[in-house]
């Protein structure tokens, strides 16, 4: 592999490469025009399933921005194919039938990834081949309890109050769910590698929804496991756990090659509590990008400047960009983090 732009990958290995490296949670979506495009031709679904769309909106952020990594396109969801779970983007996704009994959980099938999720595999290849060594394609999965959270909720959630039921009520069965589910992304994640994903990245969207102790009893043990089996395949790891700060003691014991913070904690603060000989990827607030351009500016050179702290930074917000945002805010947050 010879990558033009290794500055993303560098960074993940821990060593600080000349500019800090930029990418962008949901960069290819729907605030850009020319992936409204795309989409106005086939839905969601078909687009997930098409690699030759896939690879052509996962192109489009770097072709405009020249951002230092591509994320695939494709959903945390799309792994319920391998379990047999039927879900619908309107586009939020709803998921056909909620899965909150033992029954629903047997008749869930927790299949092989590899037998059900061959378009997301192809897709990577059309990706990488698109793409042609000019930056890494960084692959990715729902963690095992924010994909738990969307089977059993039916779809997203404020309160998670079957998730947590389920958890507090019949924790050997929501153990059990997540153990399957786990399963199934372990082996999502290798299959997306052999397919030549360059880095790996795990969405805990939703660990927020848990008390501490109740994450560390119930969750915690599931994401290690994926944590440590991703790690055997010798891609940076990066795990994105949008949380408080006690998350975050927590998910540093993960050994993660890289871990993601939220816009809720300064990243000063969030360096401090994770350890500077990490790498840590983000931190801006995603509505930064609707302020003036020098506020912008302002608030993504302070981010490069706490991330020096740290063993290496990788930019990125603290979740994912509004649909709402002006791609021409994109461009100038790029170039103020190459410039800082
Ligand atoms: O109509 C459309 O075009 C669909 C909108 C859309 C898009 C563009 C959805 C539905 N998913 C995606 C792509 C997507 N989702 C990507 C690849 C594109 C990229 O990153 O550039 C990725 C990595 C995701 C990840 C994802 N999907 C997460 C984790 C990140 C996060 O924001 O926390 C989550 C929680 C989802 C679920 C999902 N899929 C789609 C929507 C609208 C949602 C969120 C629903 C909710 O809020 O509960």
């Amino acid at each position: 592999m010879s990558l033009a732009n290794t500055t993303f990958l560098d960074a993940c290995r821990g060593t600080r490469p000349a500019h800090t490296p930029i990418w962008v949670m949901r960069q290819a979506g729907r605030y850009l025009p020319e992936y409204r495009e795309v989409r106005s031709k086939v839905s969601f679904e078909e687009l997930c399933r098409r690699p030759d769309l896939c690879a052509e909106v996962t192109r489009q952020p770097i072709d405009r921005f020249g951002l230092d990594a591509a994320i695939l396109f494709s959903d945390i969801l799309t792994v319920f194919d391998a379990m047999g779970a039927e879900v619908e983007f309107t586009p939020a996704p709803v998921v056909a039938q909620p899965v909150r009994t033992a029954a629903d959980v047997a008749r869930l099938r927790f299949g092989k990834a590899d037998d059900h999720l061959g378009y997301v595999y192809d897709a990577v290849s059309a990706c990488k081949k698109e793409l042609a060594d000019r930056v890494p394609l960084i692959g990715f999965c729902g963690a095992p309890f924010t994909t738990a959270s969307y089977l059993v909720e039916g779809g997203g959630s404020k309160e998670f109050f079957h998730t947590k039921s389920m958890a507090f009520t019949e924790p050997a069965l929501f153990g059990r769910l997540l153990e399957s589910i786990t399963t199934v992304l372990v082996d999502y994640l290798a299959g997306q590698v052999r397919a030549g994903v360059d880095a790996l990245q795990i969405f805990e969207s939703w660990g927020s929804a848990l008390a501490p102790e109740d994450y560390r009893a119930h969750v915690l043990p599931h994401l290690a496991r994926l944590v440590a089996e991703a790690k055997g395949h010798g891609v940076p790891v990066i795990v994105f756990v949008r949380g408080n700060a006690s998350l975050l003691e927590q998910a540093k014991t993960l050994g993660a090659d890289v871990m993601g913070i939220d816009w809720s904690i300064e990243l000063s603060r969030a360096i401090e509590v994770v350890g500077t000989d990490q790498v840590v990827q983000g931190n801006l607030d995603p509505m930064a990008l609707f302020a003036t351009p020098q506020e912008l500016e302002r608030r993504a050179r302070a981010i490069v400047e706490a991330g020096r702290r740290a063993r290496a930074h990788v930019f990125n917000l603290g979740h994912g960009i509004s649909r709402f945002t002006d791609p021409d805010a994109v461009a100038r947050l790029v170039a103020a983090v190459h410039a800082a």
